[in-house]
């Protein structure tokens, strides 16, 4: 068979399962630093892909790479992206079973580029549709917008998924995409009206500032500089060397249209509403009253014609609770501010995610297979970690729990159930930890719920407090208390930590509560209902002013809305990328080895590696092995008709396995190094050429 590896391809070793020391930690991260170094960003394991980002543009992403991949098996050339794009939709393809394609690692590492090359990959490579001829580029330009809108520049990443994303990409009996489901997840919607130091709010609000022309801020009543704005300041970070907020500003204008738009004027009303509100400021009478000292930003609002002025005006600094309206406080009038803004933000997304998937539905026949794609925010420790930290971790923590489930676990129990002898490889599981979080009535997220319902003083102290009375002594859950009753000086007295999976991290707990509660003052959502935007008016029902019913709170919503994800997952065949961040400046060419040791071992890549090797590379049903091999032996060609291990027997008894390759289990065969295997097709390639090229590996 003609490879079509060249000689800088193989730097290293491109499956780690091919490596010599397999046990070693060094040589595994030896291995991707070399590989690294040549700019060789994939590895994989097994079918697992390891990458590394680059921080620099590489040639390898182009129509002619895809092509190279298109219908071409792993171990036939070098690891990529697209070989795992390719491999997945030929196994929808052939096996006719949902996929879905995972890809985790922490903040920066590259997961949300890696979504949007498999995404381009089957908008290039599939066939298409007569019906549905712009699908393909609707799926592509959905990111844009939501990147736009959904993304924003923290400490560890310039352009940080904010949100989490899960797409369905549906196809047709001819395996073209047809159509587009995207589910969203818990948007950082705090983001809105304060972000921490050196970081930015969401990308669209500057890019409307330096990109909408004269005529469209006069409008809107902008100006150009984000400094005038004060949901813009709070990072002391109005520009960012590594994107053009002008250029992507016509970028999403295009994306929106090619996505068939047709409310731009109503959404960029909000964005500008958003800002106004911002720099809405208050005043304390006498007697302690609140009254809105910048009538003018009321005025602006009005204009740009989201909230009935009058309205917003008198409402903005009351509370009206079972009939009786008081009077904010200073305080609470900011807060109540706020709240709206970030409710307008929030729901303004979830209405653009229901928008777009308005354009990518299924608009003829039906789909057939279905490629599911995950992007996740990244796991992130931060100087300062709030709720949205815990709710983006604890997410993280659910994914590894479906990594170890999907492969460790079940490879494992596979063994067992087809009677191989086998070493058990020891693993970390997290389930402790996802249970500290999710337990029903005794985890982190029921106590905080029940904080916030007890009735009478209730503030984060408390929860805290009740943190410590229910879960003191968990070994992963530790606060300044010591069990002696002394205190923990390195501690504050406002945090509790969390050893997660992928490391310890500092909760302070100031904010968790109404994070949580995540409430909005009836009387502004009575306003926002009779807004004339259609939009807001769209988001904010009559309904939910009437319904007395309390709704969910924000970590519960967010935790049913993970178990109902890990059971989509669960239903569809996983494929896995695991991103590693070379370091942390964003810089190109550097490799910090502590920092890509630390990613190794709590992706528990070692364990993935070890539980391929102490067992086996490759492993296929007995009918599916004899069906393909069946021509290289005379006793199994052209049919066998006799029990299908022994079939099986005679057939690796014919082309010399040695006992110490393979076993026969009790419905399959095991094949303990690639390179069996590898011998075996290219025999079978030069008996027959023209199946050679079309075998998917059945890992
Ligand atoms: P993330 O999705 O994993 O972080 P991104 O996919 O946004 O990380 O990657 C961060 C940055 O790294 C990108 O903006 C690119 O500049 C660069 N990068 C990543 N992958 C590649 C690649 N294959 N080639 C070139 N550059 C790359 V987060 O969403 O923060 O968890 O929340
Ligand atoms: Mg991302």
């Amino acid at each position: 068979m003609e490879s079509s590896l060249t000689a800088r391809d193989r730097v290293g070793v491109q499956d780690f399962v091919l490596l010599e020391n397999y046990n070693s930690e060094a040589a595994f991260i030896e291995n991707l630093r070399r590989r690294f170094g040549e700019n060789l960003i994939y590895t994989y394991i097994g079918s697992v892909l390891v990458s590394v980002n680059p921080y620099k543009e590489l040639e390898i992403y182009s129509k002619q790479q895809m092509e190279r991949y298109r219908g071409v098996s792993f171990y036939e050339i070098s690891p990529h992206i697209y070989a795992v794009s390719d491999n997945t939709y030929r196994a929808m393809r052939t096996e006719r079973k949902d996929q879905c394609i995972l890809i985790s690692g922490e903040s920066g590492a590259g997961k949300t580029e890696a979504s949007k090359k498999i995404l381009l990959y089957y908008a290039v490579t599939c066939p298409t549709n007569d019906h549905m001829a712009t699908l393909g580029d609707r799926l592509l330009q959905s990111n844009p917008v939501l990147e736009a809108f959904g993304n924003a520049k923290t400490l560890r990443n310039d352009n940080s998924s904010r949100f989490g994303k899960y797409m369905d990409v549906q196809f047709d009996f001819r395996g073209a995409p047809v159509g587009g489901h995207i589910l969203n997840y818990l948007l950082e919607k705090s983001r809105v009206v304060h972000q921490n130091h050196g970081e930015r709010n969401f990308h669209i609000f500057y890019q409307l500032l330096d990109g909408g022309d004269n005529d469209l801020l006069t409008t809107l009543d902008l100006e150009r500089k984000p400094q005038n704005y004060h949901y813009l300041v709070k990072g002391n970070c109005p520009r960012l060397s590594s994107v053009s907020d002008k250029n992507n500003w016509k970028v999403v204008m295009k994306a929106l249209s090619v996505i068939g738009f047709t409310e731009e004027e109503k959404l960029l009303n909000i964005i500008a509403s958003v800002l106004h509100l911002g720099n809405t400021q208050f005043g304390e009478g006498e007697e302690g009253e609140t009254y809105i000292t910048t009538e003018t930003q009321i005025t602006n609002l009005a204009k740009v014609r989201t909230v009935p002025l009058v309205l917003l005006g008198v409402q903005i600094c009351k509370n009206t609770c079972k009939k009786m309206i008081s009077p904010l406080d200073f305080e609470q009038a900011v807060s109540a501010r706020d709240a709206l803004a970030k409710a307008v933000y929030g729901r303004t997304f979830t209405w653009l995610v229901e928008k777009i998937n308005q354009s990518l539905a299924l608009k003829v026949g039906k789909g057939c297979s279905v490629i599911g794609l995950l992007d996740i925010y990244g796991f992130e420790v931060l100087q300062h970690n709030s709720f949205e930290q815990f709710c983006i971790n604890y997410c993280n923590e659910k994914l590894q729990q479906l990594f170890i489930e999907l492969t460790l676990r079940s490879e494992q129990e596979e063994y067992e159930t087809e009677g191989i002898a086998w070493e058990t490889v020891q693993y970390f599981d997290n389930k402790i930890i996802c249970d500290l979080i999710e337990e029903k009535h005794k985890g982190i997220i029921s106590i905080l719920d029940e904080e916030c319902l007890r009735p009478g003083e209730t503030c984060d102290v408390s929860f805290l407090e009740k943190l410590e009375d229910t879960l003191g002594g968990h070994p992963h859950f530790v606060t300044h208390k010591l069990a002696n009753g002394k205190t923990r000086r390195v501690m504050s007295r406002e945090e509790f930590r969390l050893l997660h999976y992928a490391g310890e991290v500092n909760y302070n707990i100031n904010g968790f509560l109404d994070k949580n509660n995540d409430l909005l003052n009836r009387n502004l959502k009575e306003v926002m209902c009779q807004s004339d935007n259609q939009i807001l008016s769209h988001c904010f029902r009559r309904e939910e002013v009437i319904d007395q019913k309390r709704p969910e709170m924000a970590a519960t919503q967010f935790k049913n809305s993970l178990t109902k994800l890990m059971e989509i997952l669960m239903s569809k065949e996983p494929s896995y990328v695991r991103c590693i961040k070379p370091n942390d400046a964003k810089q190109p060419g550097r490799f910090d080895e502590v920092l890509v040791r630390h990613q190794v071992k709590y992706l528990g890549l070692m364990e993935n590696l070890r539980v391929r090797r102490a067992g086996f590379a490759y492993r296929r049903r007995f009918e599916a092995f004899l069906q393909r091999y069946k021509p290289l032996c005379p006793e199994t060609w052209p049919n066998w008709h006799g029990r299908l291990a022994d079939g099986v027997s005679a057939l690796v008894n014919h082309l010399g396995y040695k006992a110490e390759e393979y076993k026969l289990g009790r419905s399959k065969i095991f094949i303990r190094f690639p390179k069996t295997l590898f011998t075996t097709e290219d025999a079978l390639e030069a008996k027959k050429p023209d199946i050679g090229a079309s075998l998917i590996l059945c890992y």
